[in-house]
């Protein structure tokens, strides 16, 4: 009797706005974890309800963004923190990554995949990356005139 290997589907969760390296490093190192990364990328409501302002970047540049990553086979829409769960069920998911900053948060879902949060990349955030572009405004303003 001939087996076929296992498929291993691991989704993960997050806003991604203002793409950065750390980001990219999360997604990649959940990728590595599994055969597919299947990515729910939060929308703009969830984003003004949970931080209390839109990303810069709409859910659909969003969603092209991570679309295009090699690293990534699919993506869907995250309207709730709520519906975790159900999405996980949705898409199958064999592992839950998230990354550290939401330790414990997701320890529930344990009962339906495995649950793993990686540790996030130091010294970098998509507010750190906007106050440098702040920062460096008028410096940069200077060198379009
Ligand atoms: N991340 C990271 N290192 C950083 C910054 C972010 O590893 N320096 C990770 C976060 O831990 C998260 C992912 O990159 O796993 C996306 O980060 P955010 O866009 O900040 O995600 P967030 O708004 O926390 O949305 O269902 C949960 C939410 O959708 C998560």
């Amino acid at each position: 009797m001939t087996h076929e290997p296992a498929e291993t589907t691991v989704v993960t969760f997050g806003t991604f706005d203002v793409f950065h390296h750390g980001h990219l490093k999360l997604l990649q190192r959940a990728a590595d974890l599994g055969n597919r990364l299947i990515v729910g990328v939060s929308s703009d409501a969830l984003n003004i309800s949970k931080k209390g302002r839109p990303p810069v970047y709409s859910e659909d540049e969003r969603i092209e963004i991570i679309s295009g990553l090699r690293c990534v086979s699919g993506v869907f829409l995250e309207e709730s923190l709520a519906f975790k769960r159900r999405y996980l069920l949705q898409h199958r998911a064999d592992v839950l990554v998230m990354g550290d900053d939401w330790s414990g948060r997701f320890d529930d879902m344990g009962d339906i995949c495995r649950v793993l949060y990686l540790p996030r990349t130091p010294d970098v955030s998509t507010t750190s990356t906007l106050e440098r572009i702040r920062a460096d405004a008028p410096r940069r303003v200077a060198l379009l005139v």
